[in-house]
């Protein structure tokens, strides 16, 4: 019964993992959008989404298309995840809701407040490094030295992790952020290391481990006070080290590339440094660093006029919805402060909407403000690298020269 109805729907039998539409998936994209409003994707047998209204109607719909079987290729109904589910991302309410609240408390706009005046100055600090106070031209690798650098100094302070074993979370998020698509050479790769990955990270979450007033020990607090149970605390700051690093840098990757290309969007920046906020999350439509997520149909459900079987898998294409001509108009493509970001889809929407977005503006906002008073003119000096991941789309290298102000 569910054969014909995945078979009525256009088929593409391109990859979405493949290398090179990682490298570059924008053209996919298009084709998938121009498709239909559900592709059949024959490599994996599943239904995909690339416009912007089914994708929101799915993120929207948690009753129909549900998380607990996993937001990766693999089912959890038939298949072993690879690290204990998460209790926040990987779970549907009720299980979800307590975690999500916690969380949400300790990463609202109120209580980021104290330490926004810190994350500043530490901006300021890195970018005096960065550029010193000799030569007025710089020439950078803004991933390694500004992208990587900025929220390594301050996200794992803020959680109240120890110095040691720091280097292990950027590779712990990239094989992570792997394991949601398929098991191709990517996850391959990261195997060797995973195991050792997880449980580093997984022993950053103990009690003991966490220096008092960050976010993991306000987790902790948290069960004290009974709003979570004591042995939900440690997955729920796996929770931050998971999604709260890689992410950020690939954010700021985004925004930076997209500031290097477009110079005159870097003058109207140095104008308006209010814009910095809004200029983040216009990298994060363009961008779009988390490109896609799946969920699992928990009922033959109608969208786009096709019906997804049950327990079916579909995969939500979010940067292919965060340029799509039909809700963003025919400049969709461009990168362009003048425009409303809002409601697009690289945080998510819904119940599952990035619980950390407001720290990720944080940073984004402190590290843009200390740069564009620096900073007069960014260009690239070479042709920039990916880093090739099944979620993520980010830089390896971004090679960029700083004309100081
Ligand atoms: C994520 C898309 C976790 C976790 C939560 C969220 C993500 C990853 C991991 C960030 C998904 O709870 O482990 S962007």
């Amino acid at each position: 019964m569910s054969a014909p109805t995945l078979g009525r729907a256009p088929t593409i039998d391109v990859d979405p993992f493949c290398d090179e539409v990682l490298a570059d998936p924008i053209p996919l994209q298009r084709e998938l959008r121009a498709a239909g409003p559900v592709v059949h994707l024959s490599t994996y047998d599943i239904l995909a989404f690339a416009r912007y209204e089914q994708v929101h109607a799915a993120l929207v719909d948690w009753q129909g298309f549900q998380s607990a079987a996993g937001v990766g290729l693999t089912n959890f109904r038939t298949e072993q995840p690879w690290r204990p589910p998460s209790l926040l991302l990987e779970a549907d309410p009720p299980h979800h809701d307590a975690p999500r609240r916690v969380l949400q408390k300790i990463l609202s706009p109120r209580a980021l407040r104290s330490l926004r005046e810190k994350w500043f100055a530490d901006a300021e600090e890195l970018v005096d490094e960065v550029f010193g106070h000799g030569p007025r031209v710089v020439d950078i690798d803004a991933v390694t030295e500004l992208t990587e650098a900025f929220p390594l100094r301050v996200f794992p302070d803020a959680v109240g992790i120890p110095q040691e074993g720091r280097e292990n979370l950027l590779p712990y998020g990239d094989h992570l952020f792997n394991t949601f698509g398929p098991r191709n050479h990517l996850v391959e790769e990261g195997e060797p290391r995973a195991g050792d990955l997880l449980a580093w990270t997984s022993r950053q979450c103990r009690r003991d481990v966490l220096a008092p007033g960050g976010f993991g020990a306000e987790i902790w607090s948290a069960a004290d006070r009974g709003d979570i149970l004591v042995d939900q605390a440690p997955l729920i700051v796996r929770s931050l080290l998971s999604a709260g690093v890689d992410t950020t840098v690939h954010g700021l990757s985004a925004v930076l590339h997209a500031f290097a290309t477009h110079p005159d969007q870097w003058a109207r920046l140095r104008e308006t440094p209010a814009a910095a906020r809004v200029a983040f999350d216009e990298a994060v439509r363009w961008e779009s660093p988390v490109q896609v997520f799946f969920r699992t149909a928990t009922r033959d459900i109608e969208i786009g006029g096709r019906t997804v079987p049950e327990g079916h898998k579909i995969l939500m294409f979010l940067g292919a919805a965060n340029r799509d001509e039909q809700h963003w108009g025919a400049e969709a493509d461009r990168f362009d402060l003048g425009r409303d970001p809002s409601g697009h889809v690289g945080f998510g929407m819904g119940i599952h909407q990035c619980v950390g977005q407001h720290v990720a503006r944080l940073e984004a906002e402190a590290l843009l403000t200390a740069l564009a008073r620096r900073v007069e003119r960014l260009e690239p000096t070479g042709p920039p690298r990916r880093h090739l991941n099944n979620t993520l789309r980010s830089w390896e290298s971004l090679p960029l020269r700083a004309h100081l102000a």
